[in-house]
Formats: C-alpha cells, sequence, structure tokens
C-alpha cells in the first residue's frame, strides 16, 4: 500500500449515533460554548450582558470523534444549539467560514426548527429553514451559522472535508450582513 503524504492511515471505526434521539452515543470530544462566548455577536450586548450574569447558560455543544484534521478525512459532528432569545434575536452559533475556503459541508437537521444564514465573502445573505429531517447543503465560500428559532434544541449532524478548518475572524470583523430578529412572534431575517 502505498500513503500519500498529508493523509494519514487509521484504522476504520463505528461510532453510535441515536437519531430518534438526536445523540451521539459516545463522544470523545465535547466544545461548549456558553452565553460569555458570544460576547460581540449580537446587537444587544446589554441583553447579552444580563443573560451572562444570570447564569451563563450554555448556549451550544459540538459533540465529535475526532478524526486528523487532513485532506481524504471527513469530519463529523453532531451540534446542538439551545433555544433562546438575546434582545430579540434568536441564539445562534459564531459562524465561520473554512479557513480551506473551497470546502462544503452537509448539515442533517435531526430536531427543532431555525434556519442555517450563510453568507459570502461579497455580501450575499441566504437563510434556508432547519427541520427535522431537513438537509442543507452548505456548498464551497459560504459561511454558515445555525439560528434556533423554536422552542427545543436544534440538533444537527454534520459532515465536511476534515481539512476544512474554521475562521471565525472573517465573521468578527465583517459581521453575517442579516440577524434573525422576532418581529411580531415570528422570525425575520432582517439586513
Ligand atoms: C464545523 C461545523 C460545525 C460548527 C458548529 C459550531 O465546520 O460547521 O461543527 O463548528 O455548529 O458552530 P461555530 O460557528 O461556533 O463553529
Ligand atoms: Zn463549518
Amino acid at each position: 500500500m502505498k500513503l500519500v503524504p498529508g493523509t494519514s492511515f487509521i484504522e476504520p471505526f463505528s461510532v453510535g449515533l441515536d437519531l430518534e434521539a438526536a445523540v451521539m452515543e459516545d463522544p470523545s470530544r465535547v466544545t461548549v460554548r456558553k452565553a460569555s462566548a458570544m460576547r460581540g455577536y449580537y446587537a444587544d450586548p446589554a441583553a447579552l450582558e444580563r443573560l451572562i450574569a444570570s447564569g451563563d447558560p450554555i448556549h451550544y455543544k459540538v459533540y465529535e470523534v475526532p478524526v486528523p484534521e487532513e485532506y481524504g478525512h471527513l469530519m463529523y459532528c453532531i451540534s446542538e444549539l439551545e433555544p433562546g432569545l438575546v434582545g430579540d434575536e434568536y441564539f445562534m452559533t459564531k459562524g465561520h467560514y473554512h479557513s480551506v475556503v473551497q470546502t462544503g459541508e452537509i448539515y442533517l437537521c435531526l430536531r427543532g426548527e431555525g434556519f442555517m444564514v450563510m453568507k459570502t465573502a461579497d455580501g450575499r445573505v441566504v437563510a434556508e429553514p432547519m427541520a427535522r429531517n431537513r438537509m442543507v447543503y452548505v456548498p464551497p465560500y459560504w459561511a454558515h451559522r445555525s439560528v434556533n428559532t423554536g422552542t427545543e434544541p436544534l440538533v444537527s449532524f454534520c459532515i465536511y472535508g476534515a481539512e476544512a478548518g474554521h475562521n471565525y475572524g472573517d465573521i468578527e470583523t465583517e459581521g453575517f450582513g442579516a440577524r434573525m430578529l422576532r418581529v411580531g412572534g415570528k422570525p425575520e431575517l432582517r439586513p
């Protein structure tokens, strides 16, 4: 067998995914982001500070059994975003471009309801609905952020090229171009 430089050889394995319950059974890495990790992301920073002061609740968790972050491997995760509002803005993930910007991603929604908001570097914004059994295709070049507009956790299974990496910096500087706000009790994407 001839190995290709840059792509590690590993043993096959399997992982328990309970798609009914929307959980990964034995994750070896769980990334937790609390409200305090979201400073700078919401339109109403005072509302975020009140949320942090009231106990800094968990915003979202990402469950993984990681593989090498290399071309050829496929990374996958369960992403679980809590429901809630910061002022009038629905709870969301930070959102990112992939560092290897030509890497796409698939999100299969298992539970909850919301949107995948996606943007390009030249300012286009598209929001695709997320609901159980709905799959969102995030093409190469599109930054992506999940937004929970429902009343239960928004849980998705995602798969992407393991070399992708996360570029949060560009979103921190350029923002997302639009926000998902509760207007008259309903979600509305506002520029
Ligand atoms: C990774 C993939 C997800 C997100 C997760 C959290 O490419 O898109 O695993 O990392 O949903 O979002 P964020 O924007 O905080 O990384
Ligand atoms: Zn991604």
